[in-house]
């Protein structure tokens, strides 16, 4: 994998980072959410992966989908662990819209 070099200086050191994908959250807004998540993971980092509702029960089996937050139903939950987040990425939108109640909380 390439990385870009400003992602790059970025995860130098170990750092707590939220990653988010659109409402309504389809197959691929799971799976690149979770891949990135364990690619971090791997890497020293500590991530949580958000969505703004919750995803179909069809991909409950994927690693680390149990330990999605979803803020519909936890939205104080979201507000505190988002608080320590110091790294934001957006995964799977074409309009930030659809980061829903989350972007205006
Ligand atoms: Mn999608």
């Amino acid at each position: 994998m390439v990385i870009p070099p400003a992602l790059k200086d970025l995860l130098a050191s170990p750092k707590n980072v939220a990653i988010f994908s659109h409402r309504n959250p389809d197959g691929d807004a799971i799976g690149s959410s979770l891949a990135m998540r364990h690619f971090l993971d791997q890497l020293g980092h500590t991530s949580h992966v958000f969505f703004p509702s919750d995803y179909p029960e069809e991909f409950e089996f994927l690693p680390g989908a149990e330990d999605i937050q979803i803020w519909d139903i936890h939205p104080e939950e979201c507000k505190d662990m988002l608080r320590k987040k110091s790294v934001f990425i957006f995964l799977d939108f074409n309009s930030l819209s659809r980061i829903d109640k989350m972007g205006i909380s």
